[in-house]
């Protein structure tokens, strides 16, 4: 029994350095996954979680299912809503201008970029239960081409599409299955509210810019297409199962999600269902940092029903030319702040390129993906 004072002192002096060492225990760079990933972990009871993402997903060129295709010989390709009637902007009188649709697509996307400022808070309801929120500020920015007349490949300029707000609000439970050691699982149930607007109008350079209006001028359409849109306008159900493992210093992790969409939104249309399963293998270098590999596949099911509002000569406008196949691969870095000021903040970032697509019909090609994102635990 003498040793049992000198326990005590021990414990007693040494406890500022338990409390550290534990936390180092708990929070490594590695139990994070890679900064893409959304709700990979849970939090302990009463414990609060804030975070800053933003991604930016580029897009650039077109293509044919699997294939590449010119913006061309996208002016050559017959369009399935041509002779239907659309507004481009108004007459002298302001009265509005109606245009039959052209046989062929009159406008052809060049790039885009989809940025997202993704703003987070997590919440431990209970050991088993983490509560999340997600709010996304969306800014989609397209070039486009247009071609004049009413078919033929005479290119009369470039001009840009921008939307930007609010997307879908998502509130989630993560409910924990099992934890056995560093060995941990659990599901996720969620729901993403409609909050995104669906109804954006914008301009676009008609193809009879320089003979009914002047050369290179815009002018204003009744919805952009449904890509430039900030929601799905539905109530979408969203589960989800996420595993992570580790060994000392390798870890490895998955996540199967789906996005199942519940009702058609006011528009008139519902998204495709979305199905997603990632694999990610983590090394951790030091207690500090995290380096990471990451392999995901998606299915996105084509859009039901259209919006009869959006409609004109251009690819986009097409509903069923929506959903695809996906496969990427990225890398991905997580810094977790150990000392004074940068305690328990963490700084990540991943970068994705897709290695694999085929989209429904004629849309946009993937280019590559970065996320960059801060998290701190409360
Ligand atoms: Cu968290």
């Amino acid at each position: 029994m003498k040793f049992l004072p000198f326990f005590v002192c021990t414990a007693l002096a040494s406890s500022n350095y338990t409390i550290e060492a534990h936390e180092k225990k708990t929070s490594r760079a590695d139990s994070h996954a890679p900064i893409g990933v959304m709700g990979d972990h849970l939090h302990k009871k009463g414990e609060w979680m804030f975070s800053y993402r933003y991604m930016n997903m580029q897009m650039d060129g077109m293509l044919s299912g699997k294939n590449s295709i010119s913006a061309e010989q996208i002016a050559l390709t017959e369009n399935p809503l041509s002779g239907e009637t659309m507004r481009m902007g108004n007459l002298a009188d302001g009265s509005p201008r109606l245009m039959m649709v052209p046989p062929t697509y009159r406008v052809s996307p060049i790039d885009m970029s989809m940025e997202m400022h993704m703003i987070g808070g997590m919440y431990g309801w209970s050991d088993d239960i983490t509560m999340m929120l997600m709010l996304p500020i969306i800014q989609n920015k397209m070039t486009l081409l247009s071609y004049g007349g009413s078919s033929g490949t005479n290119s009369i300029g470039t001009f840009d599409g921008d939307t930007s707000g609010l997307g879908d609000v998502k509130l989630s439970a993560l409910i924990k299955y099992s934890e056995d050691g560093n060995q941990k699982s659990h599901f996720t149930i969620g729901l993403s509210f409609p909050t995104g607007n669906t109804t954006k109008k914008g301009n676009i350079l008609p193809p009879f810019a320089g003979v009914m209006t002047p050369a290179g001028e815009t002018v204003e359409i009744d919805r952009l297409g449904y890509s430039m849109q900030l929601g799905s306008g539905s109530y979408d159900l969203l589960p989800g199962f996420t595993f992570y493992d580790r060994d000392d210093n390798l870890g490895w992790g998955s996540q199967i999600s789906a996005v199942v969409r519940l009702d058609n939104n006011d528009e008139g249309y519902r998204l495709g269902n979305r199905l997603e399963a990632q694999v990610w293998l983590t090394n951790q270098w030091q207690s500090w940092i995290s380096g990471s590999v990451k392999m995901k596949a998606f299915s996105e099911g084509k859009i039901s029903g259209r919006d009869d509002i959006i409609t004109g000569g251009m690819p986009l406008f097409v509903s069923s030319h929506s959903g695809r196949d996906q496969v990427e691969l990225s890398i991905g870095i997580n810094l977790l702040g150990e000392d004074s000021l940068l305690k328990r903040h963490r700084l990540a970032m991943e970068f994705a390129v897709p290695i694999y697509q085929n989209v429904n019909g004629l849309q946009m090609e993937n280019d590559w993906n970065l996320t960059l994102g801060w998290q701190k635990a409360l």
